[in-house]
């Protein structure tokens, strides 16, 4: 059920009603994102101690809005594109294993794909999402800090965090198929039908072959003409790619095209970091519920996921 009225529908949906209707990024962005429900959970508090941890991040403070470098400020009298902003509404919830440590979050058919990470305690969790019920899990060999994952046709690929290696997964029996290596860091992963495309802690997004995974090309993701960096967990929705941006409660909305931030979701207060046992457990996961147009959410360690749906935000309200 969704939790649009037939207005709030109309202004979320509309764009989507008719397949082949183009439109220019912006607009499209615009409109999806009216789509939307998140989802979030939580994790272990032992986990915030873990030294195995990734020292690079937990240092950073959740509390600090998105990191946005800004060494490559607009230059010309181009006028930057505007950003659209998304408000949303919790229309459910589901238990979210709060030792999950979540980095890379899928939906599809029922059942819901999450890749957890820590040293020692990565793996791939395959969930009945109403139940909670575990239906299989492949845990990772303990030098592997597991990342995000993508369900591409019959198959599942995790990335690692400083590993450059990952992992391709049979997507019923959870059978490793092989494994394939990439330089630099693995973060988010999400596909376009097409090809892979992965995040790795910077404003960069790589596109991969899908079955060979080597890099057909990239795209900087930039707002306002400046870098928008520490790009994590991903999904592919309607044309558009939805980013959280690591230490943060925000997503951005991303034009595969040209890498051009068109929309943003503020989701401050979905489980607000003053209630969360440590600055570790940050928003990290978005699926896409694609009978209702609505996200889930959910992030490190949290207790739950939350469903949304998500609307652009009136003009003058405040956040
Ligand atoms: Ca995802």
């Amino acid at each position: 059920m969704s939790a649009f009225d037939d207005k709030e529908r109309s202004r979320a949906y509309g764009p989507f009603g008719v397949k082949g209707v183009r439109a220019t990024a912006r607009v499209i962005s615009a409109c999806i994102a009216g789509l939307w429900l998140i989802s979030a959970g939580g994790c272990p508090s032992k986990a915030a101690q873990d030294s195995n941890t990734p020292s690079g991040r937990r240092t950073q403070d959740s509390n600090q809005p998105p990191t946005t470098d800004s060494q490559q400020p607009v230059t010309n009298n181009q006028q930057p594109p505007t950003v659209t902003h998304y408000r949303y509404k919790v229309v459910k919830t589901y238990p979210h294993d709060p030792q999950a440590f979540t980095q890379g979050l899928v939906y599809e058919d029922g059942i819901l794909y999450e890749g957890t990470g820590l040293y020692g305690q990565s793996a791939l969790t395959k969930r009945d999402l109403e139940s909670d019920k575990v239906l299989k899990r492949e845990r990772l060999p303990r030098q592997h800090f597991g990342e995000g994952i993508a369900v591409f046709r019959d198959k599942i690929i995790q990335l690692t965090w400083q590993s450059q290696t990952g992992f391709v997964y049979d997507k019923n029996t959870f059978r490793l198929l092989k494994e394939f290596t990439y330089p630099g860091e693995g973060w988010g992963l999400t596909h376009d039908g097409k090809q892979l495309i992965m995040s790795d802690g910077t404003a960069t997004l790589r596109f991969l072959d899908p079955n060979t995974f080597v890099e057909t090309r990239r795209i900087t993701v930039r707002d306002s003409g400046r870098d928008v960096t520490l790009l994590n967990e991903l999904e592919f929705i309607h044309g558009q790619i939805f980013a959280n941006i690591w230490s943060s409660d925000s997503i951005v909305i991303i034009a595969p095209e040209t890498g051009q931030v068109t929309a943003r979701l503020d989701l401050t207060h979905l489980w607000p970091v003053s209630e969360r046992p440590s600055p570790e457990f940050v928003l990290n996961g978005i699926a896409y519920l694609p009978k209702s147009n609505h996200l889930l959410i959910t992030g490190k360690c949290w207790p739950k996921l939350y469903e949304i749906v998500v609307s652009p935000r009136p003009a003058g309200e405040q956040q």
